[in-house]
């Protein structure tokens, strides 16, 4: 059994939303095409390159446990993952983002085509927000998404991670 515990996402998706509101989502298109989400802190960075993202969060890139991109072939923009630990072997949940509508970086939902893990961590889609609907399989890596068992490229509107 694992011990760690996961972020409850309700409840910050609750003040994310609320934030986007206040904000200017406007200026999340302008800040750059390329996110990293803190899994940790649940805090998200765009950049006009993944590596000035990178750099922008002040995280470094061993930090990365995930990349979800546009694009097949692991092309386009891209959300970068990190968090402070490995995945442990098992497969749970160790962290998870549940409305893809907001990442600071443009809405995602049905938007990613292709991903890759590191870290001994595995990623499993839902059609839905919230974790709603179909689930994929765990997923290691796929560089188009719609060969995945069911179809999974420009679908998932929430994702889990371990
Ligand atoms: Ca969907």
């Amino acid at each position: 059994m694992r011990t760690r515990m996961i972020a409850v996402a309700g409840t910050m998706l609750g003040a994310m939303g609320v934030l986007g509101a206040a904000g200017s989502p406007a200026t999340a298109a302008e800040q750059g095409r390329d996110c990293v989400v803190n899994l940790d802190t649940r805090a998200v960075t765009c950049a006009a390159t993944e590596e000035q993202a990178l750099r922008a969060a002040g995280v470094a890139a061993s930090r990365v446990i995930a990349r979800t991109y546009d694009g097949r072939n692991y092309s386009g923009a891209v959300h970068t993952w990190v968090q402070s630990r490995a995945c442990t072997p098992g497969y749970d949940r160790e962290w998870q983002w549940a409305d893809l509508r907001h990442t600071s970086g443009g809405n995602w939902n049905n938007r990613i085509s292709s991903v890759r893990t590191y870290q001994r961590c595995d990623v499993r889609f839902y059609d839905g927000l919230n974790f709603q609907g179909a689930a994929s399989t765990w997923i290691d890596a796929s560089a188009n998404l719609a060969t995945v068992g069911g179809g999974w490229s420009n679908r998932a509107g929430s994702i889990k991670f371990s």
